[in-house]
């Protein structure tokens, strides 16, 4: 009994730590968590008005006041939150103590604290606190991080929805099918008589349905990797189509020299832009064409390498020149990459490249129609670059979420389980088939954070910033 009190008192252990960026700034804030840490902050604080302790303080209430150390000096003029429990990120009673934002004054409240009995705070503890005290899930826990290092607005966005628990509430609806399904496979087999027969085939399309639904989420997980990692894409054409102008319309800056000279470009120019939310690094590349020209000719080389290392290649072609062997030829070479293919110039009144030519000379493609000068026919395009960087999927646009190795793992695992139910379904016997199904799971239970092991975790907040 004794032992079990006092694994309790560790565990709810008042901790503290400066939650705000190590540097000078308007405030910085000391926070505290766990058992007893509204006394500890009473007991070094003096309210600017009357009878305004923190104990007596309702949660969510603002108090002035100044906070001292133990002789009774005043540290620094401070504003004071009270959160009590369980209504708090921690669960646990919190106090956030917004002090100036000096890195000495910040400091010196942190270490009145620790004197006053409270232990510093671990990377991550607070939220670590908050998962065990099931005020967040693990995959919450993740998304913390994800928003704190998100660098776009759509990586935002994702990870504000995984804190919202999309996540969670889409593999519990899962879990919830999977459970569903054990209990009547035990009813079959506690209660023959009762249960009656249990149809294998409607089991089977219920594992297909949450196997599809898995699958769904890891198509759009695939989708949100590349809002993170990013995309290359090369803009490639014989010379002088206008491919260094496009280069320079999409990064609304002269970037690129362009002339009317064919052969204009002779090295690979790289530049990072983002389209539709996805971080882009754009390649303009030396016209392709054989020459004898040494330089130009090395140039060429680097634009065949480009070409191959790109999750998308634009083939430009020049609509009022229209389309010549040389354009063939750098078609011949990028095929098989299913270039977007661009038809270039469309403001020249003049256009040598009609429609029934291009539909014979490339069968079964879109063209896009643009004026990389003009700016023209660009929101065409970027939407279709977005479509062939992302595979299309907008039907898995709305499964559109985050999910970093760890979960993919489980779910994949998760996946396999249930294959393995649908290729020995009616084979083995129903006791083993059910074993199947819980797997898959305790599989799911990972991502949530159910069935994770205590590694994991620690893992998992190893992560994270002290203060948060
Ligand atoms: N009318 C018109 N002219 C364009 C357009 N885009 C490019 N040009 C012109 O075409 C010429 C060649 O443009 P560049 O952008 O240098 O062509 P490039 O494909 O980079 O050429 P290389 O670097 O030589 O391979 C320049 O004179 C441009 O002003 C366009 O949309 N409309
Ligand atoms: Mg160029």
């Amino acid at each position: 009994m004794a032992n079990d009190e006092r694994t309790i008192d560790v565990e709810n252990e008042g901790v503290a730590a400066i939650s705000t960026p190590a540097g000078v700034g308007g405030i910085a804030i000391v926070r505290l968590s766990g058992a007893g840490v509204i006394e500890t902050a009473d007991a070094l604080f003096s309210a600017a008005a009357e009878n305004a302790g923190l104990k007596t303080k309702k949660s969510y209430t603002l108090t002035l006041g100044w906070l001292n150390d133990e002789n009774g000096d005043r540290i620094d003029q401070v504003l004071v939150s009270v959160m009590r429990k369980p209504h708090s990120y921690t669960g646990e009673d919190v106090v956030e103590i917004n002090c100036h934002g000096g890195l000495l004054v910040a400091q010196k409240c942190l270490r009145q604290f620790l004197k006053a009995g409270l232990r510093l705070a671990e990377p991550g503890e607070f939220t670590r606190r908050a998962f065990l005290n099931g005020r967040l899930d693990i995959s919450q826990a993740e998304a913390v991080i994800e928003i704190i290092n998100a660098r776009s607005d759509k990586m935002l966005q994702l990870s504000v929805r995984q804190l919202e628990g999309i996540n969670s509430r889409l593999i519990s609806a899962v879990e919830e099918r999977l459970l569903s399904l054990t209990a009547d496979i035990e009813a079959a087999l506690d209660f023959p008589d009762e249960a009656g027969e249990i149809s294998l085939e409607a089991m089977e399309e219920t594992v297909k349905i949450q196997i599809n639904e898995l699958e769904n989420m890891l198509q759009g997980a695939k989708r949100t990797e590349i809002y993170r990692n990013g995309a290359v894409i090369t803009i490639c054409g014989k010379p002088n189509v206008g491919k260094s102008t496009l280069l320079n319309t999409f990064l609304c800056k002269e970037r690129a020299i362009v002339t009317p000279v064919p052969g204009t470009t002779r090295d690979t120019i790289e530049e990072f832009l983002t389209i539709r939310g996805i971080p882009v690094k754009l390649i303009d590349t030396a016209g392709i064409r054989e020459t004898r020209d040494l330089i130009e000719n090395l140039g060429v080389e680097r634009s065949k390498k480009a070409i191959y290392n790109s999750d998308a290649l634009l083939f430009l072609l020049d609509g009022a020149g229209g389309v010549e062997e040389e354009d063939i030829a750098v078609y011949e070479l990028i095929k098989d990459f299913e270039p977007l293919i661009v038809i270039n110039k469309s403001d020249l009144k003049e256009q040598k490249a009609s429609s029934a030519e291009l539909e014979t000379l490339f069968p079964r493609q879109r063209f896009l129609f643009i004026s990389a000068r003009e700016g023209y026919g660009l929101e065409q395009l970027e939407a279709a670059i977005e479509a062939k960087i992302l595979g299309g999927g907008a039907e898995t646009a709305h499964y559109e979420i985050m999910v970093n190795i760890r979960q993919k793992e489980a779910l994949l695992k998760a996946i396999k389980h249930l294959k393995d139910f649908l290729e020995t379904c009616g084979i083995i016997t129903l006791d083993c088939l059910s074993i199947d199904i819980e797997m898959a799971g305790y599989a799911l239970g990972e991502i949530t954070g159910k069935n994770l092991k205590e590694e994991a975790i620690d893992r998992i907040f190893s992560e994270f910033c002290i203060g948060k």
